[in-house]
């Protein structure tokens, strides 16, 4: 049993272990047409298919895999729907962040005892590579935590989908892993989620070196960093907050229409090469002013990349007391101005990039004027 270390010196049981994230689910508009998307753009590999060809009457989802990270692609096959209404109201995002456990039962019964409210029951599904459970929770806005045990199941995804083996598979882009995902709470939400990770799902803030509460020229938003015991799940979270001009956050709860997923962070080991294949393929990032490289040096002192290479390609750095990362960040990828995703490479930092908040809201902000948003 994995046990947390608290700043006490008391050791509790992890009443909710997590081996990582398993899949997240987006309810897009045109499943196929998203999966050759993140086929062609961000060099994810097609792993399986569900919808008529497999029985299924009420939607198709496609499931795509790069390193660990999988991406669940569904669409509905009618309008009056649950997946439907879904996209109706948000627009094409994230419905489901599953998360893989050993005892999904437990998982549920653990989170639904402190006070999660009842997604799915757990339930068992099977088929000729063996068995899984799964049993979900609601989470902020229509967001659902899924829990997947799959530890007896050697099937391509879940029972139900069939291999998908296109002849079109582009190469990958050297993504590996979820590092974190980001929600956007409402107005005075914070606390509320910050105590519903913490008490129901026995997540811990990362107060250390990571507790933001950003009101500049630039944005106005707070950000806090909850995580599991053993760090493989973080989900920061933004509210909205007062300022000058009108918060990033609350312009993606306007479009969104409530609370949801903002951005998913993924982890590449050559943040470069990385940055150069997605840019190749068409993924457009957010940029920063020349100026951010002048006072680069200084700021993070010495680092194994070259400066110039990060300018010409946008890439921002920044330093904690551990080491150091490097991010980028895509532009939207949806119309509305909600979800995007957000590249990371950590050189020994466990921060999330405070230092490049100011040049990061600017760049965003620039996008917001040009939407007429701000
Ligand atoms: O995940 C993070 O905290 C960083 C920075 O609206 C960030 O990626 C924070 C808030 C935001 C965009 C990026
Ligand atoms: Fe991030």
């Amino acid at each position: 049993m994995e046990t947390l270390e608290l700043t006490q010196q008391t050791t509790v049981e992890d009443f909710l272990p997590l081996n990582g994230t398993d899949y997240i689910e987006l309810y897009v508009g045109n499943a196929r047409q998203s999966a050759h998307y993140f086929q062609t753009a961000f060099g994810f590999q097609p792993v399986a298919h569900a919808g008529l060809s497999t029985g299924l009457r009420d939607r198709e989802s496609y499931v795509v895999q790069q390193g660990k990270i999988r991406l669940v692609l569904t669409s509905p096959l009618y309008g009056d729907s649950e997946i439907g209404r879904h996209i109706d109201r948000h627009g094409d995002g994230v419905r489901v962040v599953a998360l893989w456990v050993d005892d999904a039962t437990k998982a549920f019964e653990e989170t639904v005892r402190r006070g999660a409210t009842v997604y799915m029951e757990p339930t068992r599904a099977q088929d000729e590579h063996g068995y899984i459970v799964h049993s979900g929770i609601h989470a902020y806005g229509d967001t659902i935590h899924v829990f997947v045990e799959r530890n007896d199941y050697t099937g391509v995804f879940l029972p139900g989908y069939q291999p998908w083996t296109p002849d079109y598979q582009p190469t990958d882009a050297g993504l590996n892993y979820v590092d974190h995902m980001v929600g956007n709470v409402g107005w005075h939400e914070m606390n509320h989620w910050m105590t519903f990770y913490h008490d129901v799902m026995g997540f811990q803030q990362l107060v250390s070196f990571d507790d933001k509460d950003i009101s500049t020229d630039y944005t106005a938003l707070m950000s806090k960093v909850m995580s599991n015991g053993n760090g493989r799940v973080k989900f920061p979270i933004n509210e909205p907050a007062e300022g000058k001009k009108k918060s990033q956050i609350e312009e993606y709860l306007d479009f969104y229409d409530g609370p949801g997923i903002q951005h998913i962070a993924v982890a590449t080991d050559n943040i470069v090469e990385t940055v150069l294949a997605l840019r190749d393929r068409g993924v457009e990032f957010l940029t920063v002013p020349e100026t951010y490289y002048e006072h680069l040096a200084d700021r993070i002192g010495q680092i194994d990349e070259e400066i110039e290479t990060l300018r010409q390609l946008g890439i921002l750095v920044d330093r904690d007391e551990e080491g150091y990362l490097l991010q980028i960040f895509t532009k939207p990828i949806c119309p509305r101005p909600t979800l995007f995703f957000e590249i990371i490479q950590r050189k020994g930092a466990r921060s999330f990039g405070k230092g490049n908040f100011k040049a990061l809201f600017e760049a965003i902000e620039r996008e917001q004027a040009l939407r007429g948003t701000l």
